[in-house]
């Protein structure tokens, strides 16, 4: 498809001016179909960019190695540039608008000389649902719009619902590395230097502008750009919620279904909790999205989730057919590999995949990688940050109506992160207020060494929400208080705190996680029906040690203590609370949630 075929003059004007500003050799707009997606597919793999992997084995996959200095989101090169800073609040990078859409145009000049732009409609949720959202991201990257195929609805249909006047996110991508005449990527990841990347939103136009990187979040601009920070602005002014969740649907051995979302801080296993295998015999979990929900209100007063992507970007390292059978089924066919290391028969490696390196590999570096067990300082063969997209509709266990335009109705919201001591194995909120006041302190272990965080201390991430929410952190606080305010709490999903990281004193994990967590989900499933199976407690409703059942591995002492209230511990939790966390947003703070935290206080205290 040509510009000229483009209905909406909208659209049509936009895109004309972003070829006058980029100078493009080409311009081709996206129909999302097959042939295109293989057309991209062949241009990477002549340009050295892409490896096609084993038919055999992996049929229809493909590797990419990018650059060393772009391998994961850069959260220090990511602004939400509102007209005042105070709207962006202290937790977001922030540049004038003016100032930034000024920077960022000379970096767009004639961006795209030597390559093709590439115009794609895309749908964020079910074409056509009331609750999805149309974007059109244009790039110079065949990698994103192959990547945007899989991740979102692409193409005509997309234009059709658009019609002549519809609403759309106009998102611009350059992965900010123009061709000389006779040039050519020669295999290099193309891509800008780090003080040269942009990742910035424009809360109240609502657009988006990306420059510089071709990675992930950086360049998929439908993931945490359109589906997180812009939306959760559209969520802020329309009433509904866009959150850093997954969805998941559970059965009980009656028949009976709930659907249950979560948010956990980025590397918590949102996508091995979304496709649990139980442990618990009878019960069923299918999975209708593992990274970002978007709910609205039904008539009935419930809230109804879509996943507005298409398909899974999961991080490699750490799956494999204990931790997630159902990812390794996912990603056996039709998947783009980045960063993952190839085995000599092209097959694809990585770190915690179940079994040693099939002899030497090349790493995701592009060098010759021996495995050497003994050296505990050999550096990984896959990059920590590698990762798979894949279609969703590949799940083995993905639900039935994980399309459903309307949307699935849910029963609890769940908030959790890698707390090793403190927070209990699952803890119910008593109001919705208390929840609130959950989500807005989750926090995590930070494990990497090498974050300028020392390692084992606590970074808070609210709702798992801080490298995502659009505006002011306080805001967005008040925007869940009124949104309890929107419904009956009856009708509300019940808000739970789910910890599966606690450690004993010898840094072993007391809780063994993974389809275990099935014992958990069965409890706030009984919750949800009202079953007398808890006790009340200063820190909220815990459950009777009794009403989890047991795995072998956890004996009944540890069990008890994962499910007790550590005073002590709390008395600690309130005092950072109020002290660290709270005060940074200031006025915005809503003073309900500081009441939570005096009320809490008094009950431990009393
Ligand atoms: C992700 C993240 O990639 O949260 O989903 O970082
Ligand atoms: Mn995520």
């Amino acid at each position: 498809m040509k510009v000229k075929d483009i209905k909406h003059p909208k659209l049509k004007k936009w895109v004309e001016e972003a070829v006058g500003l980029m100078a493009p050799d080409s311009v081709e707009v996206c129909d999302g179909s097959k042939g295109e997606y293989d057309k991209m597919m062949k241009i990477m793999v002549n340009a050295g960019l892409a490896t096609s992997l084993n038919p055999k084995k992996l049929p229809g996959c493909v590797l990419f190695r990018s650059d060393p200095s772009d391998v994961a989101r850069v959260e220090n090169r990511t602004y939400i540039s509102s007209e005042k800073q105070s709207d962006a609040g202290p937790t977001n990078n922030w540049i004038d608008p003016k100032e930034l859409k000024q920077t960022m145009n000379g970096l767009y000049k004639n961006c795209m000389k030597g390559r093709t732009m590439y115009v794609i409609p895309f749908s964020m949720g079910p074409v056509g649902s009331d609750i999805a959202k149309i974007g059109v991201e244009i790039t110079d990257s065949p990698y994103v719009v192959a990547n945007m195929h899989i991740m979102t609805r692409v193409g005509k249909k997309v234009l059709g619902v658009l019609g002549k006047d519809g609403f759309f996110v106009p998102c611009y991508h350059s992965i900010g590395k123009p061709l000389e005449q006779n040039e050519s990527d020669r295999g290099k990841w193309p891509c800008a230097p780090l003080e040269k990347k942009y990742i910035s939103h424009f809360p109240e136009t609502r657009e988006i502008w990306s420059y510089g990187s071709g990675y992930g979040g950086n360049a998929l601009l439908g993931k945490k750009c359109l589906a997180l920070r812009i939306a959760s602005v559209l969520a802020r002014d329309e009433g509904w919620l866009a959150e850093h969740m997954l969805i998941l649907k559970i059965t009980n051995p009656e028949g009976k279904v709930k659907y249950i979302t979560g948010a956990f801080p980025s590397q918590c296993g949102k996508t091995n909790l979304a496709m649990l295998v139980p442990k618990l015999p009878g019960w069923k979990v299918e999975t209708v999205g593992d990274d970002i929900a978007w709910m609205k209100f039904g008539k009935d007063g419930r809230l109804y989730a879509i996943n507005p992507e298409a398909g899974f970007f999961g991080v490699a390292p750490g799956t494999n057919m204990e931790s997630n059978p159902n990812a390794m089924l996912s990603i056996s066919k039709n998947t783009i590999y980045t960063n993952v290391a190839l085995t000599q028969e092209r097959d694809v490696w990585w770190e915690q995949i179940g079994y040693d390196a099939p002899g030497p590999l090349v790493d995701w570096t592009g060098q010759n990688w021996v495995q050497d067990k003994n050296n505990k300082e050999q550096k990984p063969a896959a990059h920590p940050n590698s990762r798979f997209t894949c279609p969703a509709k590949q799940c083995p266990v993905i639900a039935k109506e994980w399309e459903d335009p309307k949307g699935v109705p849910i029963s609890a919201f769940l908030f959790g992160g890698r707390r090793p001591k403190t927070i209990p194995l699952v803890n119910q909120a008593k109001s919705w207020v208390h929840g609130v006041f959950m989500g807005s302190i989750v926090g995590s272990e930070v494990t990497a060494a090498a974050l300028d965080v020392k390692a084992g201390t606590i970074r808070r991430d609210p709702f798992a929400m801080l490298p995502f929410c659009g505006y002011h952190m306080g805001d967005y606080f008040k925007h869940w208080l009124d949104i309890g305010k929107k419904s009956d709490e009856s009708k509300l999903p019940k808000i739970f705190f789910v910890n599966w990281f606690r450690k004993n004193d010898a840094g072993k994990f007391i809780w063994p996680g993974y389809g275990d967590n099935s014992r958990v989900l069965a409890w706030i499933f009984d919750r949800c029906d009202g079953a007398d199976n808890f006790v009340e407690t200063p820190i909220g409703n815990l459950p009777k040690p009794e009403s989890i059942v047991r795995p072998d591995s956890v004996s009944a002492e540890d069990l008890k203590g994962i499910l007790a209230v550590d005073i002590e511990g709390w008395k600690k939790e309130i005092a950072d609370v109020r002290q660290n966390h709270y005060p940074q947003f200031g006025d915005k703070l809503p003073q309900e949630l500081y009441a939570e935290l005096d009320a809490i206080e008094k009950r431990l205290n009393a």
